[in-house]
């Protein structure tokens, strides 16, 4: 497809040029508001040109450095380039780049981890001041200048009513068929604020195309390039021994009457092992299930496809290089079935909450009382951030949180003492499940809930150090949550002394 064909808009095409050039609108100090959310749907040309610029004004002392609110995560032609010349003193939110991570954790960019739902009532709240510019990635532009968004929709709509400069992408690599598959919905500004009309995951209340003051934009720069689309291992012995035990207790769960047979709508996280649980998932006897996530990964397309997933509502994508092609390429056959949100909207409590969503997230490690850390390694090194496993762990009827029962080659339990990073309190952790099992902490006492997480979810390995680290709780005056805060972190101090969490004895 030609590239003309994308840009509709005739009054807008004398603002068609360069990377470089639009990249001239962004000054040293500016706060950027980026599309962009799980490597989907982000800027892929200006950031790189603006890197360039950064790049010759250190080599010539000067200052320059931008401010950057996302989606969420974007990729190597955003975070990557601006994190390679040192470009951002500021980031928020979620970010899985390595070289934006490196910053991060090394203090060169101060970074806010925040919910992925809250991006927005954050910007609002006027506490990280005005938007200067805003680069959004579109697919298409249409002859009344309306814009259609591409495989994410993020905060855009926010960022182009905010900013006062707005630059956009058009990338002719989306396709155009995109249009119609998302539904801009915005929230009131004022409290109390308007009840969100969504009742159902397949429910369109908004509009398909965002808006813009045309005035305020000052570059259009047409690209073909293709978002990051990581490729899933197939599932190991660990992934679908986590997902046998979650279908067992879904499965159980609706036998007992707290699913309905009609299921309730799925929340996914990314990555192989919730890709596994999706696998899992199409193959078993459930029908017309619906996700209401943020992301939709290769499994729920699969399910889309085969009809056992009747609509997933989500805020982008992210999918494999296979699976982006063959999405691409096969649009037409979920078109009626996906529907792409405001990050506000997908990730709303109030909507969550109303749907009674399943909530199924990957942890980092997890306590024997049942709380849950999802961003810190060793308590000090950030990972990605929370995204939105907050969003949907605190509103969900069903939380679950996964991971394997080892890390690192098995110098490192993921089951802890203590978790070195409170993400999730144990009140919000219906659920743990590795490859050894699942613990149903519902309802359960810290005790209860130790016990169970030991026998049930911890590797053998470990499992003897853990009821000894519980049982010197229990001596110590066997207090609520037996506890013994000597040595609540010492398999952290170990891990980072030693190199491994078991004593060298073992
Ligand atoms: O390290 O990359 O060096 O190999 O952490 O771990 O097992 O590959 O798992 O990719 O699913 O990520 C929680 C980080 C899990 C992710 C987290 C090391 C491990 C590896 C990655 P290497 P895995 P995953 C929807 C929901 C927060 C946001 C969220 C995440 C690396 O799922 O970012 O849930 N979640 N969003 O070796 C030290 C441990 C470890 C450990 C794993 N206990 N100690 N290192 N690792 N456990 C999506 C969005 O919100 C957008």
């Amino acid at each position: 497809m030609s590239q003309e064909k994308r840009i509709h808009h005739s009054g807008l095409q004398h603002k068609i040029c360069s990377a470089e050039d639009a990249a001239k609108w962004i000054k040293h100090g500016d706060l950027v508001g980026v599309s962009g959310f799980t490597g989907s749907g982000y800027p892929k040309a200006v950031p790189g040109a603006l890197a360039d610029r950064i790049k010759q004004a250190h080599s010539e002392g000067e200052e320059f450095q931008i401010k950057v609110l996302t989606g969420a995560s974007t990729g190597p032609q955003m975070d990557g380039v601006l994190a390679e010349v040192n470009g951002v003193s500021y980031r928020s939110s979620f970010n899985t780049d390595p070289k934006m991570r490196e910053r991060i954790n090394n203090g060169d960019t101060t970074y806010f981890d925040m919910h992925l739902g809250q991006v927005a009532s954050f910007y609002r709240s006027g506490a990280i001041g005005d938007m200067d510019v805003a680069i959004i990635e579109l697919s298409s532009i249409r002859a009344d200048g309306t814009l259609i968004a591409s495989s994410a929709v993020g905060n855009n709509q926010l960022w182009l009513n905010s900013a006062k400069k707005v630059i956009l992408e058009v990338n002719s690599w989306q396709p155009a068929e995109l249009e119609g598959m998302h539904d801009i919905w915005e929230v009131t500004t004022t409290y109390p604020q308007e009840i969100i009309p969504l009742r159902n995951p397949s429910d369109r209340i908004g509009v398909d195309y965002m808006t813009v003051d045309l005035d305020k934009v000052v570059a259009i720069v047409e690209t073909n390039s293709h978002d990051r689309n990581t490729p899933f291992s197939p599932p190991d012995d660990n992934a679908r021994m986590i997902a046998g035990h979650l279908m067992e207790f879904l499965k159980d769960e609706m036998k007992e009457g707290r699913i309905p047979q009609e299921f309730l709508p799925l929340q996914s996280g990314v990555g192989n092992v919730a890709n596994a649980v999706m696998e899992a998932l199409s193959k078993e006897d459930f029908e017309n299930l619906m996700a209401y996530t943020e992301v939709i990964q290769d499994g729920m397309l699969t399910m889309l496809e085969s009809g056992k997933m009747s609509v997933a509502s989500a805020t982008s994508f992210s999918l494999s290089p296979d699976k982006v092609q063959y999405f691409n390429n096969n649009i037409h056959k979920f078109r009626d079935k996906i529907i792409l949100r405001p990050q506000e909207i997908s990730n709303h409590p109030e909507i969550i909450r109303r749907l009674g969503c399943i909530a199924m997230n990957a942890a980092i490690e997890i306590d024997i009382f049942g709380n849950v850390n999802s961003t810190h390694i060793m308590g000090t090194r950030m990972m990605n951030g929370i995204g939105g496993s907050g969003d949907f762990a605190r509103n969900s009827k069903l939380t679950i949180f996964m991971t394997p029962s080892l890390a690192k080659n098995g110098a490192i339990s993921a089951i802890v003492p203590m978790v070195s990073r409170v993400d999730h309190a144990s009140m919000d952790v219906h659920a743990v499940v590795t490859e050894h099992g699942l613990a149903d902490l519902r309802g359960l006492s810290p005790k209860q809930r130790a016990e169970l997480l030991i026998e049930k979810c911890a590797h053998p390995n470990f499992r003897p150090l853990l009821r000894e680290y519980y049982n010197k709780g229990l001596d110590n005056g066997s207090m609520y949550t037996p506890h013994h805060l000597k040595e609540a972190l010492s398999w952290h101090e170990r891990f980072v002394d030693t190199g491994s969490m078991l004593p060298k004895s073992n």
